[in-house]
């Protein structure tokens, strides 16, 4: 097994004032310069953006290009690189019933013009790579839309982009419900189908989060083996999530450290990382946590991780192997439970 070095990577949004649907901020907006710094202290390599955490969605071209330049600068002198941009297709009025997906053609207009200028921007701040996360490809009622036709629109929108950029990567990140009822993409399997209907399936691939799958009712380590297994799986957003409701974005491991522990597993053992992959968190801090110790979320989610790691590392391999072909899953059960519990 490999012993290579992660890399860590979280957006500014997961730095953040804790306002949520029902309160206020509860703590001071934080200036972009400064989380970039502090991100840096605490271990992390990169940084994941939307387009308009570079630059707003109406800035001209010459306005957004000169201002990516920038951000880019910034991340260089703390030794950051930018992982992925995201086009936020989810806030304008004109992705209010999907962006890709919408019946009207002029808000599919709309989102594809912005999806390319977002391709430029991730070239002009140092990735090839974007993220899909359709947050709005869905319907809150079945009628509304046509879900076969959904999957057609996707795929051309995808060709688009695939054409902009012949050098871009883009990455689906699937979520099955919220901000919709119901997503017409709700899973990696889901994306991954879709990827091979593309022009060209090798630059299309995908990017996991934990709670998404948990949501699905899925496991989050098998949904990365599935990935993997097609050679797809380009981006995490490594979080936990406590049942089923709204997305919560807790700490990676804060709710089940065996889901924590088999995600690692698999990353690692699938020496996930060795062709530039970054390790994402998307993680929020507790609304309830203070101004001086509002990046606890991200310090404990790296420091899990890599605790993870040291244990995932320590799994006798040759007892495994002989509990798997004695079929004695009782005591594989008890082993990686003691091992979680640091017994053995
Ligand atoms: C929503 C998400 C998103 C994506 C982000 C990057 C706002 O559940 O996970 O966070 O991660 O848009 O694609
Ligand atoms: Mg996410």
């Amino acid at each position: 097994m490999s012993h290579h070095e992660y890399r860590f990577t979280a957006g500014p949004w997961n730095i953040h004032s804790g306002a949520d649907p029902f309160g206020p901020p509860v703590r001071q907006e934080i200036p972009f310069a400064d989380k970039i710094k502090r991100l840096h202290e605490i271990g992390y390599h990169g940084v994941q953006f939307h387009d308009d955490d570079i630059v707003e969605a109406e800035a001209d071209w010459t306005t957004a290009e000169r201002t990516a330049r920038e951000v880019k600068k910034l991340l260089e002198e703390h030794g950051l690189v930018a992982e992925f941009v995201a086009p936020r297709l989810w806030e304008d009025p004109r992705t209010i019933d999907g962006a890709v997906t919408s019946n009207d053609p002029d808000c599919r207009r709309y989102a594809l013009d912005r999806s390319k200028r977002c391709l430029d921007l991730a070239r002009v701040i140092g990735t090839n790579k974007i993220v899909l996360w359709p947050a709005r490809e869905g319907t809150y009622l079945r009628e509304a839309k046509d879900a076969k036709l959904a999957v057609e629109r996707m795929t051309e929108y995808i060709n688009a982009l695939l054409d902009h950029d012949p050098e871009c990567l883009i990455l689906g990140e699937m979520k099955p419900n919220e901000p919709m009822d119901q997503a017409y993409f709700p899973t990696v399997g889901h994306f991954i189908g879709l990827a091979y209907r593309t022009k060209d399936p090798d630059r299309v691939g995908a990017l996991i989060e934990s709670a998404h799958a948990i949501l699905a009712g899925l496991d989050p380590s098998d949904e990365m083996g599935y990935a993997l297994a097609h050679g797809k799986l380009w981006g995490v957003h490594l979080n936990d999530q406590n049942g089923l409701k709204f997305d919560e974005d807790k700490s990676f491991g804060s709710v089940d450290l065996r889901r924590a522990f088999n995600q690692v597993r698999i990353l690692d053992e699938n020496e996930y990382g060795t062709n530039g992959e970054m390790v994402g968190f998307d993680v929020k801090a507790l609304r309830t946590q203070k101004d001086e110790v509002c990046y606890r979320h991200l310090e404990n989610s790296r420091r899990t991780f890599l605790r993870l790691l040291e244990v995932v590392r320590s799994v006798d391999a040759g007892r495994l192997e002989r509990l798997r072909a004695e079929r004695d899953y009782e005591a594989l059960d008890q082993y990686i439970l003691d091992k979680l519990m640091g017994i053995e």
